[in-house]
């Protein structure tokens, strides 16, 4: 008897996590510039602003290499596009960073004159996710309440099962 209330405890345990698993923050990888990648004639400033970076995110880089290239600088050179003389230039023609913390980070393009022609990339990176507006149910209890609907039916299912067998 006490390994049934167990397994039904393991059970109940699982389906909640199963419950509340669409409100865990996942990673995000965002493909930078979109399906227009890594390239000139591109505003990455306005691009940015449409999206958000949270830490343990990653960007995608992706251009024609060698006509583009990638360089991550602090914001000082950024500003002056300045490649510094030790920076690791990036040119696989699909780089990939992690955002491995908040904070700032800055990247340009380090081909020719690119940088000074806005093929650069400033970004914010937040340390978690803000809570997003909540679609319909308007009151959050409501969703909440909806999750443990789901959750309990499926507790009381396989507490069935569990009896039966
Ligand atoms: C790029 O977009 C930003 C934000 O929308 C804007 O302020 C800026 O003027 C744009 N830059 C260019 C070169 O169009
Ligand atoms: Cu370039």
């Amino acid at each position: 008897m006490a390994s049934k209330q167990m397994l039904v405890a393991v059970f109940a345990a699982a389906a909640l996590a199963v419950a509340f698993l669409p409100g865990l923050a996942v990673a995000t990888e965002h493909m930078v510039g979109d399906d227009k990648g890594w390239t000139l004639n591109f505003n990455y400033t306005a691009w940015a602003e449409t999206k958000q970076f949270v830490a343990g995110d990653t960007l995608v880089f992706k251009y024609n290499s060698p006509a583009h290239n990638l360089v991550e600088v602090g914001g000082p050179d950024f500003l002056s596009c300045t490649k510094p003389a030790n920076a690791v230039v990036l040119t696989t023609g699909e780089d990939r960073v992690t955002l491995d913390k908040a904070g700032r980070k800055w990247f340009f393009c380090a081909v020719g004159q690119h940088c000074q022609n806005g093929m650069k990339l400033k970004i914010t990176i937040l340390e978690t996710a803000p809570p997003t507006p909540q679609p319909a149910p308007t009151n959050p209890a409501g969703k909440l309440q909806a999750r443990f609907g789901v959750a309990a039916v499926v507790v009381t299912a396989l507490a069935a099962a569990v009896l039966v067998l």
